[in-house]
């Protein structure tokens, strides 16, 4: 059986900030490369592991849904079989509905977007193979009741216990029917290289290597670097495209794997097309001309842009021309001072061993409404309070 494997789709996003760049054109451009690919290797199912819509705003997040859609129409009507997990970024209301709405156009049972841990069996080409099913863990998605969990790193703990478990139990159940078995989750696993795209620690679920039961085939989603994970077939399967210039170095790939009775026959890693980003610091208007000469694709690329500039420069004409000049051009435009004083200002009354009155007297500073700031600080406490109690054990 054929399975092209994918990821992190976050279909309608858009690179936010004064300059906003919307997205769906290149994810388009890239899913259109893997419903090639499919065609090309007569891919029998399409797995997405987790993170598959992004769009929060109604016309944006339909835009995304068309865009699925419009490009996986042909795949779907020759029978392709569609499998995703809920990434941390889904809401599960718009992946149960997206599995009927999807579900409906497609030979029945061929779309199994899941929010809950489930085990589904997929027949092709006279092979049967099990798909483990495991969304990011959340409490509602694996039956956390509120009460039982306390603070965030206590809840933390237990998800993670409850993932482990949920693992253990689709393994004993694939095993009584001896079908060789596919995990698909989208979480982040101990001894990982870079960090989960855009989750504070605080919030991201770290589950070991160690708890991983042996299954034929191991692909997850959430660290957006493609990277295989020790021995044995254990895969992040990265990003569908570059999303932002911290992952300008990172050649977004598809996973292929040909699954059989025994196991993987084979699995080989395709390339996708990732958009262009750069990094442009610029001290004037002729410094970011030249620069923009040096890039090739220049209508393609998104460009981050730091001025480097004294602090009496009236930046908006700098900006105008950057934004003639570079055409995605995106975010907002850092400053940097060309004129700043290397040493820290100094404090009136300031102890810098003392974390919590430093963020206290910072918060107070800041505009914002008061509950919001006792929230926060509230916040700091604890987690000052974890920090310390992890520094001590
Ligand atoms: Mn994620």
């Amino acid at each position: 059986m054929k399975i092209l494997f994918s990821a992190d789709w976050h279909l309608g996003y858009t690179l936010s900030g004064a300059n906003p760049q919307p997205r769906l054109g290149d994810q388009r451009r890239n899913i259109d490369r893997i419903a090639a690919y499919c065609d090309e290797h007569q891919v029998d199912v399409l797995a997405i592991a987790g993170d598959v819509f992004e769009a929060q705003e109604r016309g944006a997040a339909r835009a995304a849904s068309d865009a699925m859609v419009d490009g996986l129409r042909g795949q779907l009507a020759r029978g392709m079989k569609l499998i995703a997990v809920a990434g941390n970024h889904d809401r599960d209301y718009f992946i149960d509905t997206a599995n009927i709405w999807l579900g409906a156009g497609a030979a029945a049972g061929n779309v199994m977007f899941r929010t809950r841990p489930d085990l589904v069996t997929v027949e092709a080409n006279g092979e049967r193979l099990n798909f483990a099913l495991l969304p990011f863990p959340t409490p509602a998605r694996y039956e956390l009741a509120s009460q039982d969990a306390g603070g965030v790193g206590q809840r933390n703990e237990l998800l993670s216990k409850l993932f482990g478990e949920k693992m253990e139990e689709l393994r004993k159940q694939s095993a009584e029917q001896r079908l060789p078995t596919v995990l698909l989750t989208h979480v982040t696993v101990t001894g990982t290289t870079v960090k989960a795209h855009r989750i504070s620690p605080r919030d991201d679920i770290v589950i070991p290597r160690g708890s991983f039961p042996e299954f034929e085939l191991t692909v997850i989603g959430h660290i957006h670097k493609a990277e295989q994970i020790g021995a044995g077939h254990f895969y992040y399967v990265g990003v569908l495209d570059r999303m932002d210039a911290g992952e300008r170095e990172y050649e977004p790939r598809v996973l292929l794997a040909d699954v059989g009775p025994q196991g993987v026959r084979e699995i080989t890693s395709l390339p996708l097309d990732p958009t262009p980003f750069a990094v442009i610091t610029a001290a004037d208007e002729d410094d970011m001309a030249a620069q923009a000469k040096d890039i090739a694709r220049i209508d393609d690329t998104l460009v981050k842009l730091i001025l480097n500039v004294s602090r009496d420069t009236y930046p908006a004409p700098l900006i105008d021309k950057a934004r003639q000049l570079f055409p995605r051009l995106y975010g907002n435009v850092e400053m940097e001072w060309a004129d700043e004083q290397e040493e820290a200002p100094v404090v009136d009354g300031l102890n810098p061993a003392n974390v919590e009155e430093t963020v206290r007297r910072y918060l107070e500073e800041q505009q914002m409404p008061d509950e919001e700031r006792d929230a926060l600080m509230e916040l700091v406490v604890e987690l000052r309070a974890q920090t310390l109690a992890e520094a001590e054990a």
